[in-house]
């Protein structure tokens, strides 16, 4: 595609921080941010001066590219590892060339796994940052969405005394701690035949070789986390379970997915979406599943690759929203092109412009399909 103008503009997230939109040939592209990020991910942030940033992607304007050529060039102009130079300026231009240069949509639509309790660091009273819920048996998107809206919605009616307000993501907190919390979530999932999920983000709670889960006061170590772990997996029957353990930690996630064969124990810190730490996921047996937040590796390409290694070995990879977020939809558009099983994208406040994207794409879909993992 033919790069007529381009343009960076500072604009706000769902955290009022600030952030960077790019609008390419009319087209845009906007910059999520973490709150829990990996240790290994490509920095995002408004670079100080964004008319030199600007002035610098300019250059490529009167250029033909493909998407490809495009995220190279940008990370050309970086220079440096980790986009330490254009930060968020890296992201929003690669979502905007993609949104300019067309999208190429399959019938196949993901399952929403969506976070209806939170705490960690997103806000809230538990350790445990994310519990999730996914409708597994749900046969169109419009019915698993409205699956998990009924359980946000039943939690809401059921525990009002209970429930304190909503977190970063949209999330309820409540004076609830992990077990008081699962266990209630999960008579509700059961109702509804929906299965339950959790994003542990161990690694911000991981300190001096223990993980402080201040929520049931308790110092555990590695073993004793796997125990913990693994009794939650049994009693609730978990489906999916997010970090478990430290971002460095290779070894505990392949004894937990040994053990496991059957959940998605998925990679998120672990593998920021950078395909080098997935290859070494793969060679020691950590996790069978993936987060996938482009932002974290920087380019639409890049993640395009880590999710074509980890389709090839059968990982199952979980495109995904991050905590600071905008009215961007791009990853919902993704996540038909790369025919990803799962979008994890929050259900309430700002999360459901990618939510309603995927609506409106299934009913303008012929014969669209839930894609079976
Ligand atoms: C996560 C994400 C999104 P953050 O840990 O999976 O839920 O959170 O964007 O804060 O890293
Ligand atoms: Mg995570």
């Amino acid at each position: 595609m033919k790069i007529d103008s381009l343009e960076l503009r500072e604009i706000i997230d769902s955290r009022t921080k600030n952030t960077v939109e790019a609008e390419i040939n009319g087209s845009y592209g906007k910059a999520p941010s973490g709150a829990s990020t990996g240790e290994h991910e490509a920095k995002c942030f408004v670079p100080e001066n964004l008319k030199d940033t600007e002035d610098l992607i300019k250059n490529l304007e009167g250029k033909d590219l493909t998407q490809e050529e495009f995220d190279k060039q940008i990370k050309q102009l970086d220079d440096t590892e980790d986009f330490s130079r254009i930060g968020a300026a890296g992201i929003a231009s690669s979502f905007a060339f993609k949104q300019a240069s067309g999208l190429k949509h399959s019938k196949k639509f993901p399952l929403p796994l969506s976070n209806v309790i939170g705490g960690g660091e997103h806000g809230g009273n538990t350790s445990i940052q994310e519990f999730l819920v996914l409708p597994v048996n749900a046969q169109s998107f419009p019915e698993a969405l409205k699956t998990n809206t009924a359980i946000y919605q039943e939690l809401k009616e059921k525990y009002p005394r209970k429930i304190q307000g909503m977190n970063d993501e949209g999330a309820l907190i409540t004076t609830m701690n992990d077990e008081q919390t699962l266990k209630a979530l999960k008579k509700i999932a059961d109702k509804h035949d929906a299965r339950i999920g959790l994003d542990v983000a161990a690694s911000e709670f991981y300190e001096d070789g223990k993980y402080k889960v201040s929520s049931i006061r308790e110092n555990l170590s590695p073993e004793d986390m796997l125990d913990f772990i693994q009794k939650l997996i049994d009693r609730f029957e978990l489906v999916y379970v997010e970090d478990p353990f430290d971002q460095n930690d290779f070894r505990m996630h392949a004894k937990l997915t040994k053990k496991n064969p059957e959940v998605m124990i998925c990679g998120d810190d672990l593998f920021t979406t950078d395909k080098e730490r997935l290859q070494e996921g793969i060679e020691n047996g950590a996790c069978n599943s993936l987060i996938v937040k482009p932002n974290q590796i920087g380019t639409v390409t890049d993640a395009k690759k880590t999710v074509e290694l980890a389709k090839s070995q059968d990982y199952t990879p979980v495109i995904s929203h991050r905590s600071g977020e905008t009215c961007d939809s791009t990853i919902s558009d993704l996540a038909l092109e790369w025919e990803t099983p799962i979008i994890k994208a929050g259900i309430a406040d700002i999360r459901i412009a990618k939510l309603n994207r995927l609506i409106r794409l299934w009913d303008q879909t012929d014969e669209p399909e839930i894609n079976q993992r």
